[in-house]
């Protein structure tokens, strides 16, 4: 029988092979000069860039990879030698891969699967992964004997929030046994190849660069990266050829176990490459041997719940029931009460239940009350905003938009399932005692769909509330408080960052607010938010505090120990990678541009998101770009430093229709400008810098008239 060396051996020659031969073939069919690149990434080729420091951009460029490739497959009986030779594979594949994209095709767009996934999309799985919304990565690849059970496996994987990459034959068997598939559902189909393979590895790479900060070539500090902080696990079902053995040589490399389903006997390597021929073991042992500790939901409702469902969308064809505040009353409310007005786990509906011939329309007044020793009214609004999330959760429920603008779908299976809006109520409920279990003492929820006391509700209870809160948060200013929160969540995968959060500044990720750090400060007082006291004012003008850069040293273990609240030139916060938006400046408009994570195409900077994003990261901070959310571009502090605002000279157009009302009223309070959002280009007007910057003369944009930017 051949031993696990021969079979790596094999299978890293046969693709090495493979490789050099479609190589040349490349050469001669498109030239060595003919460009070649995965669709929107700054990583090149993400594998031989992290690897070896080579920024691939031609077919030609990848000669010399075959070489490199080659001489990685040295024969010599050794674990570490054989890993070697499983990331020579990786590299093979991933040279065949990037070939189905020469030149400029799209291999992907029949497969089936979605192949490369682009830096933007793995930007915005950071806040997910860190908080550990999502637990882990699940790899499933080969084609199993048995279709309903590989797909029982990777529902399990779905209702524990994992994000799970199909590779091969159980992409169909997926299908066919109906599993919800999709980047919203985190099972994400890849391809039949399996050099498909590739498009994972990249992916655990990327996240090395963007958010670990590893300089590419240091093949060390990317595998310790990869082992530490990408909890990724590989599952192979059905036979084992040379080429999957030395594919998952190279995923062990990555420190990825793989877990077989046939019986390798003594191939094994403990902790590494395991079989495991009872299916109904296959989740737990891969979730043990990767570490990965999923915080169970347990709530007794007929349907699913886990945060895979989040995404998930119900066409009007496929619902029972839907409650939208455009046509009739509704809004959700949080309001604190004293604990003694209060009955535990009271949940009640007032008026009709969805039952009926869809589609019922219903009013929907969501009101719940909270009340214990350490709730504060600040935090109403904090878990008010969760009853997004957690409505999403349910599988067959849709829920779009907060407060008394929403849209609620409850789709016609789940109510065949049994849903009804009681089950909303147990979900709220139960969520708050689990998330917030250190405040809340009591709760109970009411959910009211009689259309003229769901009126009265909004009328006097909620509006009156939603308005005081955003006069309150209005009037709250980082002059106005005396304490700033560090967060360190992004630590998980950005060792050496921290965002500073302030009133006027949010987590760059847009998830994290002033209330929001504070709230979790008192839910969990040794969590990622601690609190800094603003003392010791250095410079007001950019926003500098000794205790401020005292907190951020310490966090950062003295990575950084110099930071600006205010300025994008001067010792700018730092970014971990999952940014909403990123601003750089465009010197020839003394101005600078912003870009939103979802905006793929060219910027006036000649530079794309996710290049522009590339430019900053891993916790290291780069005068003249900087990351930040959505929210903050209409801050008084944005970029208060160089002059604020008035220095936004592009952005993409819907970012500023996002943006513009309130930006308009922060410009005209602070430069007497009215609709100053019309003066700023965007893509439909202009990318080229010179058109951009005859656009901006032409409505006598003020950046125009302001000191250089440099
Ligand atoms: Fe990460 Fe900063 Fe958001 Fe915290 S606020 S989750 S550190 S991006
Ligand atoms: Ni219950
Ligand atoms: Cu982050």
């Amino acid at each position: 029988m051949a031993t696990l060396f021969d079979l790596i051996y094999g299978g890293a020659n046969a693709v090495a092979g493979l490789t050099e031969g479609a190589v040349s073939a490349a050469v001669t069919k498109y030239g060595a000069d003919s460009k070649l690149a995965f669709p929107d990434t700054a990583y090149f080729l993400p594998t031989i860039y992290a690897a070896t420091g080579v920024k691939v951009k031609t077919v030609g460029d990848l000669t010399a990879c075959v070489g490199v490739l080659k001489s990685l497959i040295s024969n010599q009986p050794e674990l570490g030698d054989a890993l070697n030779a499983g990331l020579a594979t990786a590299v093979g594949a991933e040279i065949i891969e990037a070939l189905k994209y020469a030149p400029g095709s799209n291999p992907y767009e029949n497969e089936g699967g979605i192949g490369f996934v682009p830096d933007p999309i793995i930007r915005s799985l950071g806040v997910p992964l860190v908080t550990g919304d999502i637990p882990g990565v699940a790899v499933v690849l080969g084609q199993a004997d048995d279709p309903a059970k590989v797909a029982a496996i990777i529902k399990d994987y779905q209702t524990k929030g994992l994000l799970t990459f199909l590779i091969g034959g159980v992409i169909d068997q997926a299908a066919a046994e109906n599993v919800k598939m999709g980047l919203d559902y985190r099972v994400v189909p890849l391809g039949h190849d399996v050099t498909a393979v590739t498009h994972v590895v990249t992916v655990a790479i990327r996240a090395a660069l963007i958010f670990g900060n590893i300089t590419p070539g240091d093949l060390g500090g990317l595998l310790a990266y990869t082992k530490e902080r990408v909890p990724a696990f590989v599952n192979a079902f059905g036979a084992l050829n040379e080429v999957i053995v030395a594919a998952g040589a190279g995923a062990i490399a990555l420190g990825f176990p793989v877990i077989v389903d046939s019986d390798i006997g003594d191939l094994q390597v403990p902790g590494a490459l395991v079989s495991v021929t009872d299916h109904e073991k296959i989740a737990a042992t891969s979730l043990e041997l990767r570490n990965i500790k999923v915080k169970a939901k347990e709530i007794n409702i007929c349907v699913g719940f886990a945060s895979a469902f989040e995404g998930e969308i119900i066409k009007k064809a496929d619902t029972q029931a839907e409650f939208y505040t455009g046509s009739v009353p509704g809004c959700e409310l949080v309001v604190s009460r004293d604990v003694k007005e209060l009955e535990d786990h009271k949940i009640t509906v007032i008026g009709p239940e969805i039952d009926g011939e869809p589609i019922v329309e219903l009013a929907l007044a969501t009101y719940v009350e909270v009340g214990g020793s350490k709730m504060q009214s600040d935090f109403e609004p904090v878990i008010e905003r969760k009853i997004h999330h957690w409505l999403n959760y349910i599988d067959g429920v849709m829920h779009t938009g907060q407060r008394n603008q929403f849209r609620i779908r409850i789709s016609r299976e789940a109510y065949a399932a049994g849903l009804r809006l009681k089950d909303l109520g147990e979900v709220i409920y139960h969520e708050i005692m689990d998330e917030f279990d250190s405040v809340v003492d009591k709760c109970q929820v009411t959910l009211i769909t009689e259309p003229a006391q769901a009126k009265q509700i909004l009328e006097t209870e909620a509006l009156p509330r939603y308005r005081a809160r955003d006069d309150r948060l209005a009037a709250m200013t980082d002059e106005s408080v005396d304490t700033f929160y560090t967060c360190i969540l992004c630590q998980s995968f950005a060792p050496s960052h921290c965002c500073v959060v302030t009133p006027e500044r949010l987590g760059l990720c847009g998830a994290v607010s002033w209330l929001d750090a504070k709230a979790t400060y008192q839910l969990t007082p040794t969590g990622p938010n601690q609190p800094i006291a603003k003392e010791g004012l250095i410079d007001e003008r950019t926003g500098v505090y000794a205790s401020v850069n005292e907190a951020v040293s310490g966090a950062t273990h003295g990575a950084v120990d110099e930071v600006t609240l205010y300025s994008i030139l001067e010792n700018p916060m730092t970014s971990c990678g999952c940014f909403e938006c990123i601003c750089g400046i465009m010197p020839e408009a003394k101005g600078v541009i912003v870009v939103n994570r979802e905006y793929s195409g060219s910027t006036p900077s000649g530079m794309t998101f996710g290049e522009l994003a590339s430019m900053t990261g891993g916790g290291v901070q780069t005068p003249g770009f900087m990351g930040h959310g959505r929210h903050f571009i209409a801050s008084k502090k944005f970029a208060s430093a160089e002059g604020g605002v008035a220095r936004i000279v592009w952005m993409p157009k819907e970012l500023k229709d996002d943006v513009a009302e309130r930006l308009n009223k922060t410009a005209k309070e602070l430069y007497g400008i009215e609709n100053f959002a019309d003066m700023i280009c965007d893509e439909t007007i202009a990318t080229d810098s010179e058109e951009v910057l005859a656009f901006l003369t032409e409505k006598g944009h003020p950046a125009l008239g302001m000191d250089e930017i440099m």
